[in-house]
């Protein structure tokens, strides 16, 4: 249950905070202007989750992973994605449903895939991306190589049942391996001690023989620490789990104004901020001063606003692609739905 390498050590001169910190605000400012663009009636759907509030857990173990190594994510994965390297140009125009997007505009917000960046899909059922990391894991033990698949969810997967066949799987068989999950106290209107009688989830994956941990995501250093450690100990063939506790700020999506909580439990959630705690941090340990934290945010302002107008100025895809990119190369060309129409009338 003790996480394998959280114990908080002196002031350490090789902190990678600076570069934390950096990660979180672009997240937290892009997420900003995902809301905006929803509110512009841009947004391809009303369907838009927001990660603000969980950007310590994107940030700690995005930085913990290599450039080879794969992921999944659920359906609130902008901040994890963009994390990993994500254009948030290309991820802005694909929320926008945008011919420039990732996915040519027909992925959005909740199936962003982009194999290039090992970005094995973003699922909007509760729980589907993590047997693809098991899949992967697979290969990659089979070819050799010393890549790892993590698989970020939510506290809603932990009372799905693939989540306990993959853990199940990925123990037996050793594979490279890291379950994430990302404990934000709801999964819709619900609380999560009203869907679950035990939140000690590290002892769950315990079970199963993974390396197991829990960490508190408004400390993103202790976020990495502990991530470094599990990703380290899955590229040895030891899959591993941990659960970052934090709170979802706002609504489920952008239509919910979460009735179901009070003012009250806002308010002390949204204290539970990484990324000011991060800011707070690096000033407190002199290794940034407040105006050269305004300047990087600033930049960061510009460069998240530049998505809203290059999104806007996109284009749609074309009518006729409606049925490319569905299929894998070599499938047939679906029929195209006019012909199909003209078909059925004529047969009618
Ligand atoms: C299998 C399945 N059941 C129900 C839903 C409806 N649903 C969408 S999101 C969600 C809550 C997910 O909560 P959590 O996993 O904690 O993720 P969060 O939204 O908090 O990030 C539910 C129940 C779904 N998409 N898939
Ligand atoms: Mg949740």
């Amino acid at each position: 249950m003790t996480p394998p390498d959280a114990t908080p050590g002196p002031a350490r001169a090789n902190t990678r905070l600076p570069e934390l910190y950096r990660t979180m605000r672009r997240i937290r400012t892009f997420e900003e202007r995902v809301a905006e663009l929803y509110a512009r009636g841009l947004s391809a759907g009303s369907m838009l989750h927001l990660s603000i509030g969980e950007e310590g857990a994107a940030a700690g173990v995005a930085a913990a992973m290599r450039p080879e190594d794969s992921f999944t994510t659920h359906h609130r994965g902008h901040g994890i994605f963009l994390a990993r390297g994500a254009d948030p140009a290309r991820m802005m125009a694909e929320i926008g449903g945008k011919e420039a997007g990732y996915c040519r505009g027909k992925g959005g917000s909740m199936h962003i895939a982009d194999m290039a960046l090992g970005h094995l899909g973003a699922n909007a059922i509760v729980g589907g991306g993590i047997p693809h990391v098991v899949g992967a894991g697979l290969s990659y033990k089979r070819l050799g190589t010393d890549a790892i698949s993590v698989a970020f969810f939510g506290d809603g997967a932990m009372q799905q049942g693939l989540l306990y066949e993959s853990m199940n799987m990925a123990a037996l068989w050793d594979l490279p391996v890291l379950f994430v999950c990302i404990n934000n106290q709801y999964g819709m209107g619900t609380r999560i001690d009203r869907a679950t009688r035990s939140i000690e989830f590290d002892r769950r994956a315990e079970a199963f023989g993974l390396a197991a941990a829990m960490v508190d995501g408004e400390d993103v250093e202790a976020v990495h620490r502990t991530a470094q450690a599990l990703a380290d100990g899955a590229r040895g063939g030891k899959p591993g789990f941990m659960a970052i506790s934090c709170f979802r700020f706002f609504g489920h999506g952008r239509m919910d104004k979460s009735p179901y909580r009070t003012a009250e439990e806002e308010a002390t959630g949204r204290k539970r901020d990484p990324v000011s705690r991060a800011r707070d941090a690096l000033l407190s340990q002199g290794l940034n001063d407040a105006a050269a934290l305004d300047a990087l945010d600033a930049g960061i302002a510009r460069e998240m606003d530049a998505t809203i107008d290059f999104t806007a100025a996109a284009d749609a895809p074309a009518g006729a692609s409606m049925f490319r990119d569905v299929f894998g190369p070599g499938e047939p060309e679906p029929e195209p739905l006019q012909s199909r129409l003209d078909r059925i009338l004529a047969d009618a």
